[in-house]
């Protein structure tokens, strides 16, 4: 009886054992199903290094601020990434790359575009689906459809001569202080005293159409207090002025790109435009002080 109970059992525990077996076939089976699904998955390692600006003769500084690297391969987005990033691309072969570079549009963190200006980098990457890294260094230029109405840096001439406020005392003056490239930049002053300070140019601008293509304002600019950047119309009704994007304080200089493009469409001036910085003080007992601007371009098509 026992002995019958023990073989029982034993058969039982046969029968599960082999039960399990399968089971256990069944699972290593669909494991190493995975397995091979995952070693096609072994992607190549972008690593996208800090881009070169390219020096072209008559576009200015070459100082950019490119927060965002928009990497396609095979024409494909695969990531918008910070400089110096690693990005892993799957895939096996010879693809091609290209990055577009991107900017902060007006200073907002939301507004991250591509800034077309710019020319994107590219070329040809061999993925291997190894997990090797392939290191790319981009280089950016401006595209030589990017027309220039102006560039002012200020060492040798200061175009932004027009006082458009009511303080005769606020101007816009060349000086040694402080300077984003080269000597000089330009600082505008105000103080408790005389709180406004709003310079424009002297020239409006017409050599762009008022047809939705792209029209920015860049500029580099270091800055006790916040700011106002816009663009004066001509129009037969007078002068209009609009601001299109404001910035905060900065004891560094730092660089901002401007979309002035919805400004000139709504205005419709066949007068021309002409950009306008306002800075204001902000009263009481704070000392008096200067936004400082630098490497100022109208850029368009
Ligand atoms: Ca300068
Ligand atoms: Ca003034």
């Amino acid at each position: 009886m026992i002995l019958n109970f023990i073989l029982l059992r034993f058969q039982k525990g046969m029968r599960s054992l082999k039960q399990e077996l399968k089971i256990f076939t069944i699972f290593i089976f669909i494991w190493m199903m995975g397995c091979k699904g995952e070693e096609s998955l072994i992607p190549t390692y972008l690593k996208v290094h800090p881009a070169k600006m390219n020096i072209i003769p008559g576009t200015g500084t070459i100082h950019q601020n490119i927060e965002d690297y928009w990497l396609y391969v095979d024409h494909k987005l695969i990531g918008v990434i910070p400089s110096g990033n690693t990005i892993p691309v799957v895939g096996n072969g010879e693809k091609d790359w290209s990055i577009q570079p991107g900017i902060r549009v007006n200073g907002l963190r939301d507004e991250a575009h591509i800034y077309s200006f710019l020319q994107p980098s590219s070329g040809t990457v061999s993925l291997c689906e190894c997990g090797d890294t392939v290191h790319i260094y981009p280089e950016f230029e401006y595209k030589p459809t990017a027309l220039f109405s102006f560039i002012e840096d200020f060492e040798n001439s200061n175009r932004f001569t027009e006082d458009l406020d009511e303080y005769p005392l606020t101007t816009g003056v060349t000086q040694l202080i402080t300077a984003a490239e080269g000597k000089y930049s330009l600082a505008m002053n105000v103080s408790a005293d005389l709180p406004t300070n709003s310079m424009s140019t002297q020239d409006f601008y017409n050599d762009f159409k008022s047809d939705g293509r792209d029209v920015f304002l860049e500029f580099e600019y270091k800055s006790d207090f916040p700011f106002l950047v816009g663009i004066q119309a001509h129009l037969s009704s007078g002068n209009f002025t609009e601001y299109a994007a404001g910035a905060y304080a900065s004891q560094v200089w730092k660089k901002m790109y401007v979309n002035l493009t919805d400004l000139v469409v709504a205005s419709q001036s066949t007068g021309g435009y002409r950009p306008v910085f306002t800075v204001t003080h902000p009263g009481g007992t704070i000392d008096a002080g200067n936004l400082y601007i630098d490497n100022i371009k109208l850029v368009h098509y």
